[in-house]
């Protein structure tokens, strides 16, 4: 399935560990794909170890390219983050060039995705590693989402809330302001309420860290598909 139809995913950290028992339950969980990426302590080795754990699995393989330097062959589809309102243009087009320097003539351009990240939580790592505006109005964080979709043309938007939930207020006015863009959104989903508060606004839910805090509540939030 293309990302266009994914309604969950579960993102994935290489550099955080997983028991065999609890990778086996989240690939039989029903979700519809593995996102692959982390901000702290990603390295090739570790990228790799997970992606070899993965790769039969039958659930569609997903790498986030945040870095030049971790990019493997094999998975079904790449997504090339860029943070709209970061502070450094390295992580707004930076690290995206050094990428296809290097590998663009690897890539299948129907493979390889472009995510608009608005980061708000101001407390997540990937705030602080590219010096986020994350103190957005609501109208700011709108006009950010209608310039990467309107301007820009991305194919996908992720509102990135990261270790917290989010102020649904604004996935909202993002969601009314752009009934057709693709958006992703991420951040403290915990469990099934928190997947279907979400999920009402977004057409991809991402649930990352309460696998390695809470698998059953993780578990929980693929009941969005039902
Ligand atoms: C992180 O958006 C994802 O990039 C998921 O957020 O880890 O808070 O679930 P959480």
């Amino acid at each position: 399935m293309k990302f266009q139809g994914w309604r969950h995913v579960f993102k994935l950290d290489p550099n955080k560990p997983l028991e065999d028992d609890a990778l086996q339950a989240l690939i039989h969980s029903g979700t519809d794909a593995f996102l692959i990426g982390g901000t702290d302590g990603v390295n090739v080795e570790n990228t790799f170890a997970l992606y070899d754990r993965l790769r039969h699995c039958g659930v569609p393989l997903a790498l986030e390219m945040s870095h030049p330097n971790h990019v493997i062959q094999g998975f079904d589809h790449y997504f090339i983050p860029t943070v709209l309102n970061a502070g450094s243009p390295e992580w707004i087009i930076g690290h995206q060039a050094k990428a296809f320097e290097r590998y663009g003539h690897q890539f299948d351009a129907n493979q390889v995705t472009a995510q608009g990240y608005i980061v708000l939580n101001p407390d997540a790592k990937v705030a602080h590693v590219t010096q986020a505006n994350c103190e957005l109005s609501v109208e700011a964080a709108v006009a950010y989402a209608e310039v990467a979709h309107h301007l820009f043309r991305l194919p996908s938007l992720y509102i990135e809330y990261s270790g917290m939930f989010g102020d649904l207020n604004v996935v909202e006015e993002i969601r009314l302001a752009l009934p057709e863009a693709h958006l992703f959104y991420g951040g403290g989903i915990d469990g099934a309420e928190a997947a279907h508060r979400a999920a009402r606004f977004v057409d991809t839910i991402v649930v990352g860290n309460v696998i390695y805090d809470d698998l059953q509540g993780a578990l929980a939030t693929v009941e969005v598909l039902r």
